[in-house]
């Protein structure tokens, strides 16, 4: 019961500073991007190769959430963009709070635009905390099954994206893409969803047009 009571604080807590995170976007001007997928789904690797198209276009700013190291952190910085790295610890996501302490920091890049948050590899915990981003990208890869939409309902109904990432590898793995997209959506009726391979370079012009489209609105 006590258990119980203390998580509904923490999360009431978290929606807060969410809010008040939005707030600042919204007044600075920052379209934002949370991306969510186990690890090794691909984020990183989405998030250079989109970098790599869209720099030029507009100001892009990184921050990477991760257990341990600044492994991602350090390949973002060869991107040329912006990079803050937060190290959780032993915690399985990113929350309000911690994205709050990095906004003296985004005010100070000039004419910041889009800012990425890669989430800590985790399907589970990093849908109950809203960081008061515009939109939560999932990303799962064919290499981990059909059936995730299905396992880990709640990130998928959290979020406003879901890129399917790795199709380069089907020909080698098991996974019905229908049934894959069939089960996202009978959970989440609104997700767009991307097909993508950052090895072929499939889909990743798609998602560029969502996320310039979502920035200059
Ligand atoms: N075959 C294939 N490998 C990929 C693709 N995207 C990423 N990878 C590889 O998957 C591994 C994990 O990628 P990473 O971006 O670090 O995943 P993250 O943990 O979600 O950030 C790396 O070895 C990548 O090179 C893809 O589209 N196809
Ligand atoms: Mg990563």
């Amino acid at each position: 019961m006590h258990d119980i009571l203390i998580g509904k604080k923490i999360l009431e807590r978290n929606e807060e500073v969410a809010n008040e995170n939005r707030g600042q976007f919204e007044e600075l001007g920052i379209f934002v991007i949370n991306m969510v997928s186990a690890p090794g789904a691909g984020k990183t690797t989405i998030l250079e190769k989109t970098i790599e198209r869209l720099k030029d276009k507009f100001q892009i700013a990184v921050i990477e959430g991760d257990i341990q190291t600044d492994n991602d952190a350090r390949r973002i910085e060869k991107c040329r963009v912006p990079v803050k790295q937060i190290t959780t610890g032993r915690t399985c996501h990113l929350d309000a709070h911690m994205i709050s302490h990095t906004l003296d920091w985004l005010k100070g890049i000039k004419g910041l635009k889009l800012l990425f948050i890669e989430n800590v590899g985790n399907l589970v915990c990093p849908a109950e905390y809203d960081l008061g981003e515009d939109c939560m990208v999932s990303v799962i890869s064919v290499a981990e099954g059909d059936d995730k939409p299905l396992k880990y309902p709640a990130i998928f109904h959290a979020s406003d994206a879901l890129i399917i990432n790795k199709i380069d590898l089907l020909p080698y793995i098991n996974f019905n893409m229908k049934l894959a997209k069939d089960n996202a959506i009978g959970i989440n009726h609104n997700l767009k969803i991307c097909e993508m391979s950052c090895t072929t370079g499939k889909g990743l012009d798609e998602w560029c047009d969502w996320v310039k489209k979502d920035v200059s609105r």
